[in-house]
């Protein structure tokens, strides 16, 4: 796979048609003759482990970045976006791009092409109108799924093509472009994503597993509505975490009595039971280190169990992994909020059968699975309980999850 066109990819008639509108409006004839499709993502377990080396659980979304794209005989790239406060943006490919100012949507086009020129000698650029549907810094991806989407685009006006594991790492590098130090997780998903499917997901290099999703359990991601900036302020809290996970694995790895055991999170995980690790842990680690650490392997082990969960219909176990890994998130990672605690407790009591943030967190989205029956009742709840007594300024900030396919460009 990859840029390959794939036929029946379309968006709503109604996003299409002003898409449509602001392309005409804004580069004229002749019409788009492509359109790049990449979703946004909810993580259901497994949260600050990609950039561990260790596996992540997230499910592609209805939610994504979507591009009419009319391609270019020379390198410029022109875009322009739905969304009326971000303005117009042009640029030229080239292997070194001077990114636009921190935090410009821009500039998760420039990290596209700036990473796929320096993997093939691309000439061609686009002209481009983007509607993007996932909520903005909210732990649901709408960064890499606009990233994604441009890559693809730009693949396909080339004539490149990748096989999707290699994809989907170039697509991880792309955005460091903007100075996040993240793990491979989100863009894995965009591509890969599948319809019906929750996808385990390895790195280094991309393994997935899709795992079917039973079909009464529902996935409701509530938003907190504090924004969770990864190109501001969020971004120096999570690389931080990286910097300490890194420290931590190095600290631990130089005690005396952790001698001769696997030198990654990974080999960590998986060669040595869990009760010793966290026993050695005590010992080599401590404080702020020793928390992360503890956080990392235990939330690494969980991601299986819950894999098994999700296999065998268990949703209660499902359910207790996802409050174990809120716990852990809050109370040793410290990336939780009192937003994000109170729309995880207002779902749990509504019946919901476990519910924890998603994402990066610092703000963001919550995310609680619950019975198809139960769903109602647990939406109503978060309604009421929460976005009654604060102003929603625009979108649904409460919405059930649908597992959704990956990332797609198909002809007009
Ligand atoms: P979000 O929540 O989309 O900002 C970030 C990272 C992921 C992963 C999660 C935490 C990026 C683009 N995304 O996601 O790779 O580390 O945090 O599990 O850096």
């Amino acid at each position: 796979m990859t840029s390959g066109v794939s036929p029946g990819v379309t968006l709503e008639p109604e996003r299409l048609a002003a898409l449509r509108a602001l392309f005409a409006r804004s580069f004229g004839d002749p019409p788009p003759a492509l359109l790049s499709r990449a979703p946004g993502r909810v993580n259901l377990i497994g949260e600050h482990t990609d950039y561990n080396g260790l596996p992540v659980f997230p499910m592609a979304l209805q939610r994504n970045a979507a591009y009419l794209v009319r391609p270019r005989t020379d390198a410029r790239v022109r875009l322009v976006n739905r969304e009326a406060r971000y303005g117009a943006r042009e640029f030229e490919i080239s292997r070194a791009i001077a990114p636009f100012e921190q935090g410009d949507w821009g500039n998760y086009v420039k990290a596209a092409a700036q990473t796929l020129a320096a993997r093939f000698p691309i000439r061609r650029g686009f002209d481009a109108a983007l509607d993007g549907n996932v909520p903005l810094a909210a732990g649901l991806s709408s960064s890499s799924a606009t990233l994604v989407g441009a890559l693809l685009a730009l693949m396909r006006v080339n004539q490149v093509e990748l096989p999707l594991p290699e994809l989907q790492e170039l697509a991880a590098r792309a955005e460091h472009y903007v100075g996040v130090a993240g793990g491979g997780m989100d863009q894995a998903i965009s591509l890969g994503g599948r319809a019906g499917h929750a996808l385990v997901i390895d790195f280094a290099p991309v393994r997935m597993q899709p795992t079917p999703m039973p079909s009464d359990w529902r996935f409701v991601i509530a938003n907190t509505l504090v924004p969770a900036e990864k190109s501001g302020a969020a971004r120096a809290a999570y690389n931080a975490r990286t910097r300490e996970c890194r420290e931590a694995l190095a600290r631990f790895l130089a005690h005396p009595e952790c001698a001769g055991l696997p030198a990654s999170y990974f080999g960590l995980v998986h060669g040595v039971p869990r009760e010793r690790l966290l026993a050695l842990a005590a010992l080599a680690l401590d404080g702020t280190l020793a928390k992360r650490f503890r956080h990392v392997v235990s939330e690494g082990a969980r991601v299986e169990e819950a894999r098994f969960a999700m296999l065998r219909g268990d949703a209660s176990a499902f359910g207790r992994l996802m409050d174990a890994s809120h716990a852990s998130l809050r109370d040793d990672y410290e990336v939780s909020s009192p937003e994000l605690d109170l729309l995880v407790a207002i779902a749990r009591s509504a019946g919901a059968l476990g519910a924890r943030l998603t994402g990066a967190g610092f703000g963001g989205c919550s995310v609680a699975l619950c019975l198809e029956h139960e769903a109602p009742r647990v939406v109503a709840a978060l309604q009421q309980r929460y976005y009654a007594v604060r102003p929603v300024a625009e979108g649904e900030p409460v919405f059930v999850a649908q597992a959704s396919d990956g990332a797609r460009v198909s002809e007009l």
